[in-house]
Parts: structure tokens; C-alpha cells; sequence
């Protein structure tokens, strides 16, 4: 029999989203061009594992200026959310939602990056959101930068490579944080600090094509320059915020386990997690790990640190870490496969998982070792930010999509979430990846679905964008209402 589940009372339950997911309306509102706005949905390589297809070069760039760039831009439509946002949060509160993460899109406030005044627009659009949110008694939890950033920024310093964009997301930080000081408690720095290693535009706006320097080399380079950021932006915090909010710093956690006992295969396992605990490693503690400095060293790489680097980041240390945890990760002792770390989806298949239709390993225990290992390791909260089933839907006869599958992952996360808490693990709460479809971070696809709420658009932005309930809908409200109860009698 499973035991009756406790979350505690002041878990926060909801859902999570990115502004370039879901807002659309990427030319509205005095908002410059994002990064994301040049992302771009391929028909032609979509049907896989690795299918990201989030790369932008510089030459896709020039062509965008000049009006040349052909394709399905999927996130500058998003769903609509910019002009829906009060139906949306309707829905979210009939859900129970007592929290909500989305992000603020950098350009709608600075449209370059590089004005001395923010946008007002931009500013008041955001204002509207968390007065909609906080009337239905829903805290919102933003991200400042969720895979994005003004393309300016990009065009002119290659992004994150350079040192040049820290002050500019400081000035961005400080508006922020400033403006929405009485409406928000909650906020995280960067999404996903370690997205780099899997794609240097989507994470850090880099241009491979425009640097001769390593992958490696840019990935960690363009980190260090997020780190300084993301640390000015926890002491702006700091100064700004009132009692009682919290910031933090944000990962997605993958739990690595060795194929075999063999000690070579456990060593290569502590490392490959190692170079995920590596930004909470930075975050929370405020330093550089010896592994990573001696990384960088065997590697070759060359990353460059000014003097005054070490106090930034030791000033700037978080409150808590987000993570978004979607899967495990299987290795072995074998040439090679410390390059292939920070892979998305492993090499090694592990038997005992099954698939999504993304080719994502399941792993609901995962959850929980990752929560008690985070734990013990830094002894901060945690809030599982993101965490969903991506899946191709489609209504049944009766107008209603029946995702007891996605009801099925969920609940079994949740579960193991439940376990981590009775293991004593400080949880702060639990935001489900995409509460409404949206458009595929990774492959700018809408047939991707996370959703509780069915949004009828396809992957060309064909639609009426109307807004249905899935089964998971109900099964989510009675979930949240009974703080769990439910999740053991299902
Ligand atoms: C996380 C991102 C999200 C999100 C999610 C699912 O890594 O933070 O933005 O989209 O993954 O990924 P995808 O949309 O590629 O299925």
C-alpha cells in the first residue's frame, strides 16, 4: 500500500512556461527582435531523438537581415499568450495553480539591449500579467532570461562569448527587479544554466561561425560570462527585493548512473555528473570546483577570468536552485564519452526505462536520488521547475483529449517528489512543464504537447487557438486540491 503522501502546506503547486514559448506577438509592444525569433521549425529533421534545431549561424543571420531567411518561425507566434494571457491564467487558477514561472522577454523591456530607458510598454505588459496572476492568488516565479535574448546583442558581440553583455543584463536586472518589487517573491536568474553545452545560440546567443574558438571553449566561456551576470543580478536582488523573496539559479538536472559497478564506469559517471553539478557547484557556493579548473586545463581550454571575477561570484551566491528534470543518463568508461557529456539523451539505452515518443528516458526514481543528492550536496531548496511529457495528441470523437499517459508520468514523478520530502529534502514546490501546449523549445514544433489545456494550432500556426481541457486538467486540480492525497489513490 503506498503511504499517504504529506506535501507540505506551503508547497507551491502550478505550472511553468518561457516567454518565447508562448507569448507570440514577437513585433509588438515596442519589443526588438529576440534570438529566438530566428529559431526555426524543420519538417525535415523533426522525426528523431536528436532533433534539435535550435543552431543559428551567422550566415542565417545575414540572411535574416536582409529579409532573406525562409522558414517556420514557430516562437514568434507562440500561442498567442500575449493577448490570452487573462483566459490562460483563468484556466491555470480553476486548475489551483498557487504558482505560476514564466519569464520576461529581455527585448520587450530593452528592445536592443542597449537603450538607456526601458521599454514601457514592455513594462506594463508584465504588469498586467502579475496583477492578473496575484488577483487569482497565483505567485508568479520569472525568469529573467529563458533561452533568449535582444539579437542585438548577438549581431554585435556574439552573445555571451563576450564580457560585453554582463552590463546590459545587469541594467535589464535592476529594471526588473525594481519595477516588480511588490508583485514578485519569487525569481530565478538564467533558465538552465547548462543548456551550453548543448547549444551555444539557444543558451548564450554564440554564433559559431563568427569565433574561431572551440565549442568547448565558447560554451564555457559564454557560462562564466552568465555566471558574473547571473551573481550581479542575486546582489542587485539582494539590495532591491524585499524580506521574504528569494532568487535563484536554475539547471536542468540529469542523473547519471554507471552501466556497470566496474570502477572505471562509476568514475565516469561522478564526471559527466560533475559537469552538471558544476553550475550549481558555482551558484551556490560562489567558486570555481577544482574538477572544472582541472578540466579546463587537460582539455586545453582557455577561459578567460578577470581579477575581480572570484568576488563577484562569491558576493552573488543564490537562495535556493530550480531545476527542470526530464530524464536519466546512462554511461560507461569508453573513448569519447566524456565528450559526448551534456548530451540531452545519452548514448547508452538503460534497460529498465522506457521512451517517450522523443526518445526520452522515463525516470520518476531519478527524480528523487537528483533531489537528495542536490540536497545533501549544497543543503538549499530545490523547486522542480519543469518537468512533463512531450506527446503527439489529438482529440478524440468526443472533442476531449484523453492523455491518461501523461496523467501516468506526472503522478508518478510527483510520487518520488513526495518520497524526497519524507526523505527530508527541502521542496519548495512543483511547476509542470507547459500547463498549456506550446511551442518545442528544442524543435519549434507545436505537436510537441506538455499541456493540461489543448490549444488548437498546428505546426504551421494554423489554428483557432482555442483553449480545451484535457483529462490531465481535472486530474491536476484534484491533485493540487488535496496537496497530493490524490496522487496515491489514482
Ligand atoms: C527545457 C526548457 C524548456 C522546455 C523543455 C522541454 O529544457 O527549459 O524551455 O521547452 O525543456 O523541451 P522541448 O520543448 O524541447 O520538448
Amino acid at each position: 500500500m503506498t503511504a499517504r503522501l504529506e506535501f507540505p502546506e506551503t508547497f507551491l503547486w502550478g505550472g511553468a512556461t518561457a516567454a518565447n514559448q508562448i507569448e507570440g506577438a514577437y513585433d509588438e509592444g515596442g519589443k526588438g527582435l529576440s534570438t529566438s525569433d530566428l529559431a526555426r521549425y524543420r519538417p525535415d529533421v523533426v522525426n528523431g531523438a536528436d532533433n534539435f534545431t535550435f543552431e543559428v549561424t551567422g550566415a542565417e543571420l545575414d540572411a535574416a537581415d536582409a529579409g532573406e531567411l525562409e522558414g517556420i518561425f514557430a516562437k514568434r507566434w507562440g500561442i498567442d499568450f500575449y493577448h490570452r494571457y487573462r483566459e490562460d491564467i483563468a484556466l491555470f487558477a480553476e486548475m489551483g495553480f498557487t504558482t505560476f514561472r514564466m519569464s520576461i522577454a529581455w527585448p520587450r523591456i530593452y528592445p536592443t539591449g542597449l537603450e538607456d530607458e526601458p521599454n514601457e510598454e514592455g513594462l506594463a505588459f508584465y504588469d498586467r500579467v502579475f496583477d492578473e496572476l496575484l488577483a487569482h492568488g497565483i505567485q508568479p516565479v520569472v525568469t529573467m532570461s529563458h533561452y533568449e535574448m535582444p539579437l542585438e546583442l548577438t549581431r554585435r558581440f556574439n552573445g555571451w562569448l563576450s564580457r560585453e553583455c554582463i552590463a546590459p543584463f545587469e541594467k535589464f536586472a535592476r529594471t526588473v527587479l525594481t519595477r516588480y518589487r511588490d508583485k514578485v517573491r519569487y525569481w530565478l536568474t538564467f533558465n538552465e544554466l547548462n543548456m551550453n553545452l548543448t547549444s551555444v545560440y539557444t543558451g548564450a546567443g554564440v554564433l559559431m561561425d563568427r569565433t574561431d574558438r572551440p565549442v568547448r571553449e565558447v560554451a564555457y566561456q559564454a557560462t562564466h560570462h552568465q555566471f558574473l551576470a547571473s551573481a550581479l543580478a542575486v546582489k542587485a536582488a539582494r539590495e532591491i527585493l524585499p524580506a521574504g523573496a528569494v532568487i535563484g539559479a536554475m539547471i536542468n538536472r540529469i542523473e547519471v548512473y554507471p552501466a556497470t559497478p566496474k570502477p572505471a564506469d562509476v568514475l565516469q559517471a561522478m564526471r559527466e555528473d560533475q559537469t552538471n553539478f558544476f553550475y550549481p557547484d558555482v551558484a551556490v557556493r560562489g567558486r570555481y570546483p577544482g574538477y572544472a579548473l582541472r578540466y579546463f586545463h587537460d582539455a586545453g581550454l582557455n577561459i578567460e577570468f578577470a581579477e575581480t571575477d572570484q568576488q563577484i561570484l562569491a558576493d552573488g551566491t543564490v537562495d535556493y536552485i530550480g531545476i527542470s528534470y526530464y530524464m536519466s543518463h546512462l554511461t560507461e568508461d569508453r573513448p569519447g564519452a566524456q565528450d559526448e557529456t551534456g548530451l540531452l539523451v545519452g548514448a547508452l539505452k538503460n534497460p529498465h526505462l522506457t521512451l517517450t515518443q522523443w526518445g526520452w528516458p522515463v525516470d520518476p526514481v531519478g527524480l528523487r536520488i537528483s533531489l537528495n543528492r542536490l540536497w545533501d550536496r549544497y543543503q538549499v531548496p530545490i523547486f522542480v521547475v519543469e518537468n512533463g511529457l512531450g506527446a503527439e495528441e489529438a482529440p478524440g470523437p468526443d472533442g476531449i483529449i484523453h492523455d491518461q499517459y501523461r496523467i501516468d508520468y506526472l503522478r508518478e514523478h510527483l510520487i518520488q517528489i513526495g518520497e524526497a520530502i519524507r526523505d527530508g529534502v527541502d521542496v519548495m514546490g512543483y511547476t509542470a512543464w507547459g500547463p498549456i501546449d506550446l511551442i518545442s523549445c528544442g524543435t519549434s514544433q507545436m505537436s510537441k504537447r506538455y499541456g493540461f489545456i489543448h490549444v488548437d494550432q498546428d505546426n504551421y500556426g494554423q489554428g483557432t487557438l482555442r483553449r480545451s481541457r484535457k483529462d490531465s486538467f481535472g486530474w491536476y486540480r484534484d491533485v493540487i486540491a488535496s496537496r497530493g492525497a490524490s496522487l496515491a489513490g489514482d
